[in-house]
């Protein structure tokens, strides 16, 4: 046995095909080496960004996205080729540097369009000695060892090179499996979560799924489409036209014009707080018993939609502090954080306000942490500056969020502008808690352990929680010298599991019609001493709220698509896919379809439906040339 081993290495070594195999690494070792010290950093970045995500199935990706760059290194020989694996290590070693800097400063990874938001820089470039740490030169030692080495091998050996054909097909068959295994991987990605890749909401979650390498390119992918989008010059007279649009929606003075001057803004933005919730009962109990008791001393709109696209609550807040429709594909929040916006914080800022947006998770989630800056807050208070003693669902109770946030509330400067946006009732709501703290239970009978169960409880729990803040903000005499604005951000019951509310609801019809109408959240004005409490059944939604509120305060903004939700006259709602309702007639895009609301039935197109059509599909396009252009930029200079 002992004996056998030798004689079959040496045959082995005899065999052309293992002495060939071994040339091949050996004229390729470089390619080798480098590939594999790049893997291992790649993987080790990975690790340490994002432990509790990390897993190995990142490696497939990581592998990939490097074979496609070494790849071509086949296609070089001698010192180019060195060269070229100099200058990818270099590359690469830099960039995991920059994003471990950056992750440590903003739990987060850089984009080409954070890289653009110099005020933004400025946190890190002060604070830079101090995120370095000695470990990080782990990532520069193969550099400094390696150029030496090279050198001297490249004097004293004769590296034997392939022939080019040879070459050539080494680089077809690399660069066709790094492209196959990409492709599976961005089919997983897009299948499990399909706007992630556009609208970049988690971009450490994203890192986690493709790796370093693959964010970045499908970062500069995002970003030079909308460039290449937004290259083409928008001509006078088409500027123009948006222009006379925005002039024609523009707000006439009411009875609100004015009435929150000088109080405070207290605005909370609700995780899938549908409308439905609001005065129902399940066995008997209230579901949403605090916030019940607010519609009735509030302005309470029930006809109030939610317009979110690939954005979702990012875009709900987009709009609630822009009036302007989220972005075509993707989240606003991540493609036009770069733009000018005339943003709400912004025009209170102006009026001598102080702006703070509070919210209890990842500050670089949605964006938020660039495009806070971009919209004029003054300060964000995300998940670092949290006592995080409470979790439920993704971070941070709403109980200990809006706890805390109401000790932070009353040290700030008056007049103040506070955005709040609540996260316990997150889909899919099966982190219920509360019971234990003498919270009413909610009994939901068949519907226990189920989505819709759980929604029912878990915005049971937010009702609460959101019900011993608004107490708070009455009883500490806050609410006399504020207006306060509650509203949901989108859905909470998925279209696959639309069933159970209408079941719930006893609704008779399931059609495209019967689906929108409950695409309601609520919207809540709570003025002081309960001033102009009541129900208000205007169709509205939420491009209307800044109007709404630049009326109420006073300020001059002339870029709004939406329109003030006191003012009378012909009111619609557009929504980001084409559809639209008119509060008489829904139509529904995607299957070119009119409803009579009142009867249900479908109806004809009329010219004047379809003008109403047009109006909307104009508005639309006027929205995405203002964004695309940062139209405001330029109107502001002249
Ligand atoms: C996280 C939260 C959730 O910060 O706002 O966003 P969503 O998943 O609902 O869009
Ligand atoms: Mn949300």
């Amino acid at each position: 046995m002992n004996l056998k081993i030798p004689k079959l290495i040496k045959i082995a070594l005899n065999n052309t095909f293992i002495k060939n195999g071994i040339e091949i690494l050996k004229i390729n070792a470089d390619v080798i080496i480098f590939f594999i010290i790049l893997c291992i950093k790649l993987i080790n970045y990975g690790k340490s960004i994002s432990p509790e995500y990390f897993s190995t199935t990142v490696i497939t990706p990581i592998i990939a996205s490097l074979l496609l760059l070494f790849s071509f290194s086949f296609l070089l020989k001698n010192k180019k080729r060195i060269r070229y694996l100099f200058i990818i290590d270099i590359l690469i070693s830099a960039l995991i540097l920059a994003d471990l800097v950056y992750y440590r400063y903003y739990t987060d990874i850089i984009t080409i369009s954070s890289i653009g938001n110099a005020k933004l820089l400025g946190g890190v470039k002060d604070a830079i000695a101090s995120l370095v740490k000695v470990s990080d030169f782990f990532y520069l030692i193969d550099i400094i060892v390696f150029i030496p080495i090279f050198k001297i091998y490249y004097k004293k050996v004769d590296v034997k090179v392939q022939s080019l054909v040879a070459r050539i097909i080494t680089f077809f068959m690399i660069f066709t499996v790094g492209t196959v295994v990409e492709a599976k991987t961005f089919k997983k990605v897009s299948i499990e979560q399909p706007t992630l890749l556009t609208a970049m909401s988690d971009r450490i979650y994203l890192t986690k799924m493709i790796g370093n390498l693959n964010f970045h390119m499908v970062d500069l992918f995002n970003f030079s489409n909308t460039k290449i989008k937004n290259s083409k010059k928008l001509s006078a007279s088409e500027e123009n036209q948006v222009k006379s649009y925005l002039k024609s929606k523009t707000t006439k003075t009411n009875q609100f014009t004015g009435i929150g001057n000088g109080k405070n803004l207290i605005m909370i933005q609700v995780e899938a707080l549908q409308n439905f919730v609001i005065n129902a009962k399940i066995n008997g109990k209230e579901i949403t018993p605090n916030l019940n008791k607010w519609v009735n001393k509030s302005a309470y709109f029930d006809n109030y939609f939610y317009q979110v696209a690939g954005g979702n609550t990012s875009d709900a807040e987009f709009m609630s502090l822009n009036s302007l429709y989220p972005a075509q594909s993707g989240a606003a929040y991540y493609t036009y954080c770069g733009n000018t916006l005339n943003s709400l914080p912004k025009e209170l800022n102006a009026n001598g306000y102080y702006t703070a947006a509070l919210h209890g998770y990842a500050e670089g989630y949605w964006n938020r942490n660039v495009m806070y800056n971009t919209e004029g807050f003054n300060d964000f208070f995300g998940q670092s500056k949290y006592d995080r003693n409470e979790n439920v669902g993704l971070g941070l109770s709403d109980k200990s969020f809006l706890n805390q946030s109401f000790d932070e509330l009353q040290k700030f400067k008056q007049p103040y502008f506070s955005f709040l946006i609540t996260l316990s009732s997150h889909y899919p709501f099966n982190d219920v808690k509360g019971y234990e703290n003498g919270m009413d239970t909610l009994d939901v009978g068949s519907y226990k352990n189920t989505l819709f169960g759980n929604y029912l409880e878990g915005i049971h729990y937010t009702d609460k929680q959101l019900g011993d803040f608004l107490d708070k903000l009455e009883s500490s005499g806050i609410a006399d010298n504020s207006i306060i604005v509650l509203y949901g951000d989108h859905f909470a019951i998925p279209k696959q599991n639309i069933n159970d509310l209408y079941k719930f609801e006893g609704s008779s019809s399931s059609d495209d019609l019967a689906w929108y109408q409950y695409q309601k959240v609520p919207l809540l004005i709570h003025f002081p001493k309960d001033k102009n409490k009541g129900t208000n059944h205007t169709y509205a939604c939420q491009m209307d709220l800044l109007p709404t509120i630049t009326n109420m305060f006073d300020l001059k903004n002339d870029y709004m698509f939406g329109k003030d939700i006191f003012s009378t006259g012909n009111r619609k709602v557009t929504f980001r896919n084409g559809s639209f309702t008119d509060a008489n007639v829904f139509y529904v895009s995607w299957t070119n379809t009119y409803y009579d609301i009142k009867t249900g039935s479908k109806v004809n197109e009329t010219p004047k439906l379809k003008s109403l059509k047009e109006n909307s599909s104009n508005e639309l396009k006027y929205s995405d040339e203002l964004l695309n252009h940062n139209l405001i930029k330029s109107w502001i200079k002249k």
